[in-house]
């Protein structure tokens, strides 16, 4: 049943309209149009012309939308309820065109261009790994370059494909440290595991000072040392060079591929339960985040009066 003392949108609940019908939208929540009606925007990229091999991705955000109709408002761990703590909605999909590769990193740039304008932190569900390319370029305007992390079997920093042709899934993260979108030192890659077409495949990425934690070695360190070590890769600099709490967290982006023959990880029991004590700090941390911005936001204010005196 939906809260109506609750400001934000909820989504639709499994008791009142039964979850197989009416119209899947991203966790059964309304689809707006216009995004400075959110403050976190779903959105589904459906292309995938950045693919060299088993196309089909750009099914992923109508069976991701029906999917997600299977999910629940509330953490059953954390107590948390997500859409309590934001205003949560399903922006549709970004305009792309299947006929043309060029056209469609344009198309998709704009649409996030316009999410950015209007502050919305965006959720994507693709797509290709490709996506990510023109979603940067959109979201990155006015801040500095962006940090990653990255869980994938592959690095996605190959050069060319095909005789020098620079735009497919497995190139987007050297086009985007090439322009100066992401910084690389700023970068975990978590879970590569993909076998190589040469031995040296890997070596641009480390070069260029990327964090690349394989399968291996995440099995070896365990969940909580690998989280650690992607927060202070993501984290020390974004710290150290952004004033405001809301840009540190703005210069951040989470990329999960979900491969087929190679996927990042499995989730194995343990790891689950692992993961669940680590949500529940999560929800703390967020806690205090959110004093510190209120801290933030409160001195400015203050300021601003000060000068006025
Ligand atoms: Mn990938």
């Amino acid at each position: 049943m939906n809260d109506v003392s609750n400001p934000f949108p909820q989504p639709v609940s499994g008791t009142v309209t039964p979850r197989f019908g009416d119209v899947a939208t991203f966790m059964r929540l309304p689809l707006f149009r216009n995004p400075a009606d959110v403050e976190i925007g779903m959105v589904g990229v459906p292309w995938d012309g950045g693919t060299t091999n088993r196309p089909g991705a750009r099914h992923g955000p109508r069976q991701m939308r029906d999917l997600s109709t299977m999910m629940r408002r509330v953490h059953h761990v954390t107590g948390v309820a997500p859409y309590e703590l934001a205003k949560c909605g399903d922006l549709g999909d970004a305009s792309v065109n299947p006929a043309s590769l060029d056209d469609s990193l344009e198309r998709i740039e704009r649409f996030y261009s316009k999410l950015h304008a209007a502050g919305v932190t965006p959720l994507s569900a693709g797509g290709d790994h490709l996506i990510t390319l023109p979603i940067m370029r959109g979201i990155r305007k006015g801040l500095p370059p962006l940090g990653m992390v990255h869980f994938d079997a592959h690095f996605d920093t190959w050069d060319t494909y095909f005789g020098g042709y620079k735009y497919t899934h497995g190139t987007p993260f050297r086009r985007a440290v090439e322009e100066g979108l992401l910084d690389p030192k700023r970068v975990v890659q978590i879970g590569i595991r993909g076998s190589l077409y040469k031995r040296d495949d890997n070596d641009w990425a480390v070069e260029q000072g990327m964090r690349v934690i394989t399968i291996e070695e995440y099995f070896d360190l365990g969940v909580e040392k690998v989280i650690s070590e992607a927060r202070r890769v993501v984290g020390e600099v974004a710290m150290r060079n952004f004033g405001f709490v809301r840009d540190r967290l703005r210069n951040i982006v989470l990329r999960a591929d979900v491969g087929i023959t190679e996927e990042a990880w499995e989730v194995r029991e343990e790891q689950q339960t692992r993961v669940r004590s680590l949500q529940v700090e999560r929800a703390r941390e967020d806690r205090l985040l959110k004093e510190e911005l209120n801290e933030v936001l409160d001195d400015s204010g203050d300021s601003e009066e000060e000068d006025k005196k």
